[in-house]
């Protein structure tokens, strides 16, 4: 995310790296929140996950790996640019739960057992002065539960571990892309040209597995993340009025999030009202808002790391018209069809199938398809069809949510077990973009299919409905963790409420 850590190179001894103090906002993980929030599972103590678990999911990766060998994982390294706000990788806090920048975690597996080093950023008062008190090698353990070193010890580290019989680095880091090469991208180049026989394995994807399952620890602080976001949808509902601004939307929603510790939104939140409703990951959030309009929230609160995505569609002047209804409870629908397939030990699949099904059909019933299973000429030459049903939905289901937005329990995108522990968002949609038309391939097929549909198009044009929802897949069923009001009659009676 950031760019090169001059002090991950300067540890392999390639280059001298300038400590220069910047000043930037650092803050450790929360460990208190205000419990400002009346649902009961956002009151009461914060939930932590303890150093055992951290211990736990490193012991799980160890066993993961095929044999002995050095396991390296790479955390953030600092903002290059002074004042951004430090975020963790979230394979490395996963790890560790080590919130400062620039450590790195190293652990030397030998027939079985494995030792685990912390090496972290060294006391510094003076630097201190600037970015707040660091917990410094010598407190590690203590503060982390892995014996710590000063970061400046890795080179030696390294130097005495593949030199000397060890050949294999298996290596947790986030991978970048070309044009923005990550702390890590420089850190393998390096490694590579200083020792040059030993093999670099990525162990990304063995943490990616871990983290798809969560414990206990985990869910509460996902169940608060939702409880939060409940309520920041409650309160920003009010915020819905003909002629006002999308942004005061966002502003009353991220309010409730600080209010209530969030230390951020998951995502940039989505306020999307009239034909922005229609637009998948519009944020720009500064249109005036209109009678007769949708308006689409989607938002998360992140807590303590962990991410929530919930979205619910707003008729503008708090009633629905015949339209809006029409497309609102097909959504409805088929995130039921999509509940009633959610349990362990069905596969995923079904989950996605028949939330499909249920669009498909209704889209049918509205004209706005020829029928459930309809094509259309994806290209001009006739020789490629795609469904109707993705002119109107066009996204997959659901994510999988964790330390990430999208985690990597991406289940709707594989053939995959449902399991317990499994969080995951069913999130179905319905657009109506005013010129889905118009950017169809010209070809005969959809000349003809257009005229069919426009008046249809027309009747719903700017009819933006998305609405999401958080799930746990537990032994017995399925657990809703935003429970909150998504039937019409709710969503009316709660703006009726909010503006009195
Ligand atoms: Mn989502």
């Amino acid at each position: 995310m950031h760019g090169m850590s001059s002090r991950v190179l300067a540890i392999l001894g390639c280059c001298t790296a300038a400590l220069t103090p910047a000043m930037g906002q650092r803050g450790p993980a929360s460990t208190a929140a205000p419990s400002s929030l009346s649902a009961a599972s956002a009151a009461g103590a914060v939930p932590r996950i303890s150093n055992d678990e951290f211990a736990r999911r490193r012991a799980a990766l160890a066993a993961s790996l095929p044999g002995d060998g050095v396991v390296l994982a790479i955390g953030e390294s600092e903002p290059e640019k002074d004042y951004l706000n430090f975020f963790q990788s979230s394979n490395f806090f996963y790890l560790t739960g080590v919130r400062e920048p620039d450590a790195i975690l190293l652990g030397v597996r030998k027939s079985d057992s494995t030792r685990w080093t912390l090496f972290v950023q060294p006391r510094e008062p003076s630097r201190e002065v600037w970015t707040g008190r660091r917990v410094g090698p010598d407190s590690a353990e203590v503060t982390w539960g892995v014996p710590g070193r000063a970061a400046s010890a890795l080179a030696a580290a390294l130097d005495s571990l593949f030199p000397l019989g060890m050949t294999t680095l298996s290596l947790v880091a986030d991978q970048g892309i070309p044009t923005r090469p990550t702390a890590a991208d420089q850190f393998v180049s390096a490694f590579k040209a200083k020792y040059p026989t030993a093999t670099i394995k990525n162990a990304s994807g063995a943490v990616l597995k871990l983290r798809a399952y969560k414990t206990d620890a985990e869910l509460a602080l996902i169940k608060r993340a939702t409880a939060i976001t409940v309520q920041a949808h409650r309160d920003a509902a009010r915020t819905v009025t003909a002629n006002g601004y999308e942004y005061e939307v966002q502003a009353e929603l991220e309010r409730v999030f600080r209010k209530n510790g969030a230390d951020r939104p998951s995502f940039a939140s989505i306020v999307g009202s009239g034909p922005n409703a229609t637009t998948l990951h519009y944020n720009a959030n500064n249109r005036q808002m209109k009678a007769g309009e949708m308006v689409v929230v989607d938002i998360g609160a992140s807590f303590d790391g962990y991410a929530a995505d919930m979205t619910r569609s707003y008729p503008v002047t708090g009633v629905f018209s015949t339209e809006q209804k029409a497309i609102y409870q097909l959504v409805r629908d088929a995130q039921s069809a999509a509940e009633r397939q959610a349990k362990a030990g069905r596969p995923a699949r079904g989950m996605s199938d028949s939330a499909s099904a249920v669009l498909a059909a209704g889209l049918a019933r509205l004209g706005l398809i020829e029928a459930p299973d309809a094509t259309y000429d994806c290209s001009a030459d006739g020789k490629s069809q795609c469904r109707q049903l993705s002119l109107f939905y066009m996204h997959g289901l659901g994510h999988g949510i964790g330390l990430e937005v999208h985690d990597p329990d991406r289940y709707s995108y594989d053939d995959r077990t449902l399991q317990p522990g499994s969080v995951f968002t069913i999130e179905p949609g319905i657009y109506v973009r005013e010129n889905v038309l118009d950017i169809l391939p010209k070809s005969p097929r959809n000349a003809q299919l257009i005229e069919k549909l426009r008046a249809a198009v027309s009747r719903y044009r700017n009819i933006g409905v998305r609405i999401e929802d958080d799930y746990i897949v537990t032994a017995n069923g399925l657990e809703w963790i935003t429970k909150s009001p998504r039937e019409i009659a709710e969503i009316e009676a709660v703006m009726r409420k909010t503006r009195m």
